[in-house]
């Protein structure tokens, strides 16, 4: 099938580098969000999102004159519908934007459309939820119009390379909706595309985030397991690594972002009575921002449930993962709104945050100004450049002698010689 004109509905972390790909690709591309404000910046040249090489990815897609912003979609080949899937209180997906997504293409819908679904979603949507609504066009789908699922794999902080060298998966409500899918995204993705139905593609997306999430979540245990066995979990690991088949995650503060600590829940909703594995690992890592607090209080012989009485703390790191400046579901933000909520004075730095109004924090403009005055240092994010901090310096900078390691991101040996003591998570009684 050959696809001239294509409509993104959706232009966050994979709508917009999305929709750019498919213009800088040769094809018309109408990007659509229902976010007034996402849609004026885009259009004055503006971006409101951080990921390298977006910036060049949307001018360049701007100067081949075949990307154009709107608010409202309009007739084409094909849609794409990438809308976020947050959830709810009760940990139930809100298809709330997928719904309205797939409304607002109703009346467009044209005999030989595509539609995909790419957010991630329950298994069934695209048959249960999606199909009915595209229905009240008037035309069928599978019989007039083609539609699939195809779930975004991509590493925030990678997105660009991964969007078009990942292998793709496309599930079609029929095969015909999945081939074309497939030629759809052979436009750009030089990746493996592999094609099947709507609902096992839905399932893939879910397990592979799912996978992740248990994994981490064995490595938190195992770290809680060596707090109480005396063993650094950090070469445990290591050493357990070097066996063929053996591949142990990173423990650390916990698990964030819009991705890993949300889809398993959508697993758990559709079968709680079979996911017990899936809700005990999302509890494990859940908690995990509670057990750094436990290690932070024991440093400062501090009883649990005991207040802070105001001693001052500094954390190093607030985003939800090393190196990028995304904050959702941070488990550092977590643990410093914990530790407030029990009377301590939180001053925060991060490389890549300047400006957020974060409840409980004080956020400082160097990682010098958040120590100075602080009884304890704690490290929560991995990134590149709180790593590289000079243990020296760091020692004429505070009176705190004792600092947390909640990545393994200071060597303990180094830090010693500069004369301040590194309790690490999953390392603390040696
Ligand atoms: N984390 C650990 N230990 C580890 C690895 C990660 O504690 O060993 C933590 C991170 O610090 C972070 C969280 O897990 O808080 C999630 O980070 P991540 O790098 O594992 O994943 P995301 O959320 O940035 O991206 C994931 C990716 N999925 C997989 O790797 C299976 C990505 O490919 C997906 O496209 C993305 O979710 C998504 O959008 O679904």
């Amino acid at each position: 099938m050959i696809f001239r004109k294509v409509c993104v509905l959706g232009l966050g972390y994979i709508g917009l580098p999305t929709a750019c790909t498919f213009a800088t690709h040769g094809v018309n591309v109408i990007g659509v969000d229902v976010n007034p404000q996402i849609v004026s910046t885009l259009q004055n040249g503006g971006l409101h999102i951080a990921e390298p090489g977006l910036r060049n990815l949307v001018e360049t897609a701007f100067l081949s004159k075949n990307l154009q912003i709107n608010h409202e979609p309009e007739k084409a080949d094909a849609f794409i519908i990438a809308v976020p899937t947050p959830f709810l209180e009760n940990k139930h997906a809100d298809l709330r934007f997928v719904k309205s997504a797939a409304e607002a293409i109703v009346p467009l819908l044209q005999p030989e459309n595509l539609v995909v679904l790419e957010s991630t979603s329950p298994p069934r949507t695209t048959i249960d939820v999606v199909a009915p609504i595209l229905d009240k066009s008037g035309l069928k789908s599978g019989s007039d119009f083609m539609l699939a699922y195809s779930p975004e794999r991509v590493l925030p902080g990678q997105i660009l390379h991964e969007l078009i060298h990942n292998a793709r998966v496309i599930g079609g409500i029929d095969l015909k909706s999945a081939e074309a899918g497939q030629d759809l995204y052979s436009i750009f993705v030089e990746g493996e595309i592999v094609i099947t139905d709507s609902t096992t593609a839905e399932m893939v997306k879910l397990m592979e985030n799912t996978q992740r999430d248990v994994n981490i979540a064995l490595a938190n245990e195992f770290a809680r397991l060596a707090d109480k066995f005396g063993v650094d979990v950090w070469e445990a690991i290591e050493i357990a690594n070097r066996h063929p088949r053996v591949n142990i995650l990173k423990p650390g503060p916990g698990v964030g972002g819009h991705c890993i600590g949300v889809d398993p829940w959508f697993l758990v909703e559709s079968a709680p009575e079979v996911a017990t594995l899936i809700r005990s690992a999302r509890e494990v890592n859940d908690n995990q921002p509670d057990y750094v607090v436990t290690i932070i209080q024991r440093c400062l012989g501090i009883s649990d449930s005991e207040s802070f009485g105001g001693i001052q703390i500094a954390i190093l790191g607030l985003t939800y993962k090393p190196d990028v400046d995304d904050i959702r579901q941070s488990p550092a933000i977590r643990i410093g709104q914990l530790l407030s909520d029990r009377n301590a004075v939180i001053k925060a730095f991060d490389p890549y945050i300047t400006e957020k109004d974060l409840p409980g924090i004080h956020l400082m403009d160097t990682w010098q100004s958040a120590v100075q005055t602080s009884k304890l240092v704690v490290l929560l994010v991995a990134h590149s450049s709180l790593l590289a901090i000079d243990p020296f310096e760091m020692f004429s900078q505070t009176d705190s002698r004792i600092m947390v390691d909640s990545v393994n991101g200071w060597d303990t040996d180094d830090w010693k010689k500069a004369g301040i003591e590194i309790i690490k998570l999953g390392a603390q009684m040696r």
